[in-house]
């Protein structure tokens, strides 16, 4: 076997986004697409020889092929050994278990999240760090940086390595051992939560549906939820992983979740529903005809998670993304810890949970999490939910309505509007950048626009700063409306638009939240002129 040095040229658009690299698979699959992304990994980071490394990922389409190159370029590159779940399935939050547990150098995970997969899908790659957590705009930063020069590559001349199989094989004096993909993180999942008492609640006839969405959780879920906690074999829907997710787009909102959404609409619904994404790391959760906004579903994890054995003691601190809802600050507010409001990307966490500032942190994108990973992680949000109804013994419903009725509802939604021209979708965050002094102190109905701004977070750790991480528009009486631009798509431009709106009067808090909302739908029409310059009437997704 020997070390080939390979030249090659750099691409010009291997910038990191939200969350890795994600391109289409016919962009990693052109010729040194992929090798010159991992070898600008490889340089970026400067591992010591001999260095343990991390790899896996969601199981889609082009994960095989991807896994036996990094192998390959990970031998060349003087690493001693890598751990590799079996069949190269690792989920997002399971790697970053990994990497704590057997505390590696870092890892690498293939997986464009919750994009569609197969061979005309999205495939992604990103590096993590040895915290566990995805790595921080300085390492990604320096890897983009190296992109752009990369002159060459190294990989053994090797055949494949096999992953069906558990143990250690040799590949150019580097250890290949392939690992379980589910049991590290399943031990993990039983030392946080109250499996007794799951398992009783389980028992007494609450049922409980998941949708794997054909993505990497289908094992997952059923070595935990079926096997360790008892729930029915029909539990877990779409369980088997598939590498173009039998043709469904793996994000768990009411959109695409529609198997889980017809059940848990339907008449005989059953007593909890939850859904997570392509990765792993994603999660919704539904009651019987009733959904939870991840902004709520983190509020009722803070307020709740002293019944939950990992967090009987108390939390530290929390922190949300900007535009993920207040809702979480009135509970710190009222167990007195502090609140961090961090720009999107789970990466911006990692800090505050390394230095034990916060321990929960979440996302208004369907991301919740703590600090036992360093990667938001949805079967452990399922788990904290299952262990909250097992103590509480309350339908989902009734639980939030009388978190809204304790501390006021945040009323949310998000409004995307997917593949958008770019040039047009920058134009229109421009114009409202542009409009910042007209619009204060305008009057839009019964809204008043009190402030706006671009967010701008400095961390408060290593103060590094990030600038332009979205457009607000404050109103007087606590509303607000943000614009941003998604980074995580790979075609054209994704607009979001985050409507929030705070209710304490109790007799409306039944509301539809579009219907609550929709004053705010209108003024962000009327402040973007969005319908004349998108030719859009309705955004793509509702959440
Ligand atoms: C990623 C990031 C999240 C972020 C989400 C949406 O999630 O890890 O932190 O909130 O993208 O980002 P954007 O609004 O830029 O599309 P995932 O699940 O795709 O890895």
């Amino acid at each position: 076997m020997s070390i080939q040095t390979i030249s090659t040229k750099p691409f010009q658009d291997q910038k990191p986004g939200t969350s890795g690299l994600r391109k289409r698979v016919t962009v990693f699959q052109a010729a040194h697409y992929l090798e010159n992304f991992v070898q600008s990994i490889f340089d970026a980071i400067a591992a010591p020889a001999g260095a343990t490394l991390v790899v896996g990922g969601d199981g889609r389409y082009y994960n095989r092929e991807a896994i036996q190159v990094i192998l390959k370029m990970a031998a060349a590159n003087g690493f001693g050994k890598v751990l590799v779940g079996q069949d190269g399935i690792l989920s997002t939050p399971a790697a970053s278990c990994v990497i704590r547990k057997y505390q590696t150098y870092g890892g690498i995970i293939l997986s464009a999240s919750h994009n569609p997969g197969g061979p005309e899908g999205d495939f992604g790659i990103k590096y993590n760090t040895a915290n566990g957590g995805p790595a921080p705009e300085k390492v990604t930063e320096g890897i983009f940086a190296r992109s752009k020069s990369i002159s060459a590559y190294k990989i053994v001349d090797a055949a494949d390595v096999a992953l069906d199989v558990l143990g250690t094989t040799e590949l150019a004096g580097m250890q290949v051992q392939v690992i379980d993909a589910v049991a590290d993180y399943a031990e993990l999942m039983e030392s946080l939560f109250d499996f007794a008492a799951i398992r009783q609640l389980l028992a007494s006839g609450f049922r409980i549906r998941f949708d794997a969405m054909h993505a990497v959780t289908g094992p997952y879920a059923r070595a935990i939820l079926v096997d360790k906690l008892g729930a029915e074999a029909d539990a877990v829907l779409n369980a088997t992983p598939l590498p173009d997710f039998g043709g469904g787009h793996p994000d768990p909102n009411l959109t695409y979740a529609h198997d889980l959404v017809e059940i848990m609409y339907g008449a005989d619904a059953p007593d909890f529903g939850a859904a997570s994404d392509g990765d792993g790391d994603r999660n919704m959760i539904l009651g019987q005809r009733f959904f939870v906004t991840p902004s709520d579903s983190l509020a009722l994890m803070a307020a709740n998670a002293r019944l939950v054995p990992a967090y009987a003691k108390g939390i530290a601190g929390v922190a949300r993304s900007m535009p993920t809802s207040a809702a979480v600050d009135r509970v710190a507010e009222e167990l007195d810890i502090p609140c961090y409001e961090t720009p999107t990307g789970w990466k911006f966490f990692g800090n505050l949970m390394d230095a034990g500032k916060v321990t929960l942190c979440g996302e208004e994108s369907f991301g919740t999490g703590s600090d036992h990973v360093r990667e938001k992680d949805g079967l452990w949000a399922v788990l904290f939910w299952l262990n909250i109804l097992a103590i509480k013994r309350q339908p989902v419903e009734t639980l939030v309505k009388r978190h809204w009725a304790q501390f006021g509802r945040n009323v949310y939604s998000r409004h995307d509007y997917e593949e958008l021209p770019s040039d047009v979708a920058n134009a229109l965050i421009t114009h409202v950048r542009d409009s910042f002094t007209t619009l204060v102190g305008q009057r839009f109905g019964n809204y008043e626009v009190k402030t706006c701004d671009d967010f701008s977070y400095t961390d408060p750790v290593d103060g590094s700063v990030s600038h332009k991480q979205g457009v607000r528009i404050l109103f007087v009486d606590g509303s607000r409306i943000v614009f941003r631009l998604s980074g995580t798509g790979t075609e054209g431009a994704t607009l979001r638009i985050y409507l929030e709106a705070y209710e304490t009067d109790r007799t409306k808090h039944d509301l539809d939240a579009q219907d609550a909302l929709a004053e705010m739908i209108t003024i962000a029409d009327q402040i973007t002129g969005l319908k004349q310059r998108t030719g859009r009437e309705q955004p793509t997704v509702i959440t």
